[in-house]
């Protein structure tokens, strides 16, 4: 099977986790000609990832977390308990729902290689409030004993990775500064080899696209 992906994508980054994590062989191709229709034909939603099975194209990160488990279930990624799995759920799909919107004004301030301080500090106070957020989820789903690698933790890191770099190479401050069981946990996850080999793989992805742009 074939991943269609960027190194830098936080997407397609936590497909790789998975995929390290579980030790399932992909092949991973850049795309060809991203925001052509050309690669809008291969892909309707125009984006990556993307994973070539041979006979289906399925997009969406988190669909294809879901098919790679289903079809490689062991060692398991996704708890088989239908509570505990509801709890990784609301982790899993946090970072698309709420840090998405507020990364992506921060990441286009560092395309657009901006000096604005105001707009880097009112980005990161935004951001800071998500995170917050995330912190009180994981007080109150008690997710700070959580010391085995998940689907959540894949969807996640990759996301952290440009929280916490993004501010401070903005001029905007720390972050997680009001988050201490996400800082915790991002401690702890840093630790895990396959997100660590990602994140490795990510700031070099930034360094050849921030050079090629
Ligand atoms: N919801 C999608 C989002 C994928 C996405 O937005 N990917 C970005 C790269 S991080 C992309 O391909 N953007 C298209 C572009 O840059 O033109 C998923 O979970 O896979």
């Amino acid at each position: 099977m074939k991943l269609i992906n960027l190194a830098h994508s936080p997407y397609a980054a936590r497909v790789r986790i998975q995929a390290y994590a579980k030790g399932i062989e992909l092949q991973y191709v850049a795309p060809e000609g991203l925001r052509t229709p050309q690669y809008k034909r291969f892909n309707v939603l125009g984006k990556v990832p993307v994973l070539d099975t041979g006979t289906l194209l399925i997009p969406e990160s988190i669909v294809i977390m879901d098919y790679l488990e289903d079809i490689h279930p062991e060692p398991a990624l996704r708890p088989s308990n239908p509570e505990d799995r509801a709890v990784m759920n609301v982790f899993h799909r946090f970072p698309d729902t709420y840090i998405q919107p507020v990364l992506l004004p921060l990441f286009r301030l560092l395309l657009a290689r901006s000096q604005d301080a105001q707009a880097a500090t009112e980005g990161t106070a935004a951001l800071n409030a998500q995170l917050r957020l995330l912190d009180e989820l994981i007080q109150r789903f008690e997710r700070e004993d959580h010391t085995r690698l998940d689907l959540a933790d894949c969807a996640l890191t990759p996301f952290m990775f440009y929280a916490t770099q993004l501010p401070p190479t903005l001029g905007g401050g720390d972050a997680l500064a009001d988050a201490p069981r996400l800082a915790n946990w991002w401690r702890w996850v840093q630790s895990q080899e396959p997100a660590a080999r990602v994140l490795a793989e990510m700031e070099e992805g930034l360094r050849a696209f921030m050079q090629a742009g």
